[in-house]
């Protein structure tokens, strides 16, 4: 394992220089600088005395769907405001350099989508998709006023966010895509996540059983920096776009 300095980045500009597959996968801090709270951020005003972990879940859902609701409101109240950051335009300009580019997401901002990335593989869903909480199914629009949360037009169940809840499994066909692209990819880059929640964690740990080299881009030490090939300690918005343009030469 290579521990970061800034000697690193002409070296990883060479192994992403000389490789055709490359998987990225993002974490909350890739939105962190557009001003999106990460997971481990303390959450600010009403929400400061709760958890996310405590919140993203059915049975928080299942014990006060209203506040469940509301959090995911004042979350995308800030997201709407979020503008994309260097950090995400440089993994949209990485899309076009690479003939094979994956981007494994495991936040719900849409913010990759609006810097430009296409190949994006969204682990656990998008908050502004709405679902049915009985029947499952998508559903687009509800009267704005009365209940909170509101009910589905067809059903009466309640509606809820279109994520994946911790403790929900996440869709088969979204994890198989996902195992792929880790699988099969000569360079795997793990930006801005914490890598403890599962599946996703694992997602680094099978590019490296598949002989690909693995770079960890964090502000801070996580669990895979001591398994990574390369952690480069900083901040995303300031060390991809050096890899960006140090592959544009
Ligand atoms: C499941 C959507 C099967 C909702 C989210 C082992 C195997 C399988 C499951 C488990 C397992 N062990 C435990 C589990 C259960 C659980 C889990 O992993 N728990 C954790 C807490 C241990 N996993 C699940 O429940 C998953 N389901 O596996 O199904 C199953 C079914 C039933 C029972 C068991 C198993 C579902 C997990 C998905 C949960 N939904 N999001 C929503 O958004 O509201 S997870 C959510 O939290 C995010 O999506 C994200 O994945 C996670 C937070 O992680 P990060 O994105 O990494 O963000 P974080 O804030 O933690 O870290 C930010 C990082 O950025 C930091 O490292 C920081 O240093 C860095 N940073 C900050 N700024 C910058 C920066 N880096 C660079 N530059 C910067 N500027």
């Amino acid at each position: 394992m290579h521990t970061s300095n800034p000697d690193l980045i002409p070296e990883i500009i060479e192994i992403l220089r000389s490789n055709n597959r490359v998987t990225v996968l993002t974490g909350a801090g890739i939105s962190a600088e557009s001003g999106v709270p990460t997971f481990r951020d303390a959450q600010t005003g009403l929400w400061s005395k709760f958890q996310p972990t405590e919140l993203a879940t059915p049975q928080a859902f299942r014990q006060n769907p209203k506040l469940v609701w509301e959090w995911y409101t004042w979350r995308r109240e800030i997201i709407k405001k979020a503008l994309p950051n260097p950090a995400l335009f440089a993994l949209a300009e990485m899309e076009k350099l690479f003939p094979e580019f994956v981007l494994i997401t495991q936040n719900v901002d849409r913010l990759h989508r609006i810097a430009g990335n296409e190949r994006i593989i969204e682990l656990h869903g998008d908050i502004f998709k709405t679902k049915c909480s009985v029947e499952n199914i998508a559903v687009k629009d509800w009267p704005d006023k009365g209940d909170i949360p509101p009910l589905c037009p067809h059903c009466g169940g309640m509606l809820r966010p279109d994520v994946v809840w911790f403790g929900e499994s996440l869709p088969a066909r979204i994890l198989e895509a996902a195992w792929e692209a880790a699988s099969s990819c000569q360079v795997f880059l793990a930006i801005g996540t914490s890598s403890v929640v599962e599946p996703a964690a694992s997602l680094p740990i099978v590019a490296l059983h598949n002989s690909a080299v693995v770079i960890e881009i964090n502000s801070q030490d996580t669990p895979l920096s001591g398994i990574a090939n390369y952690s480069l300690k900083g901040a995303a918005g300031d060390i991809l776009p050096r890899l960006v343009s140090g592959l544009n030469r």
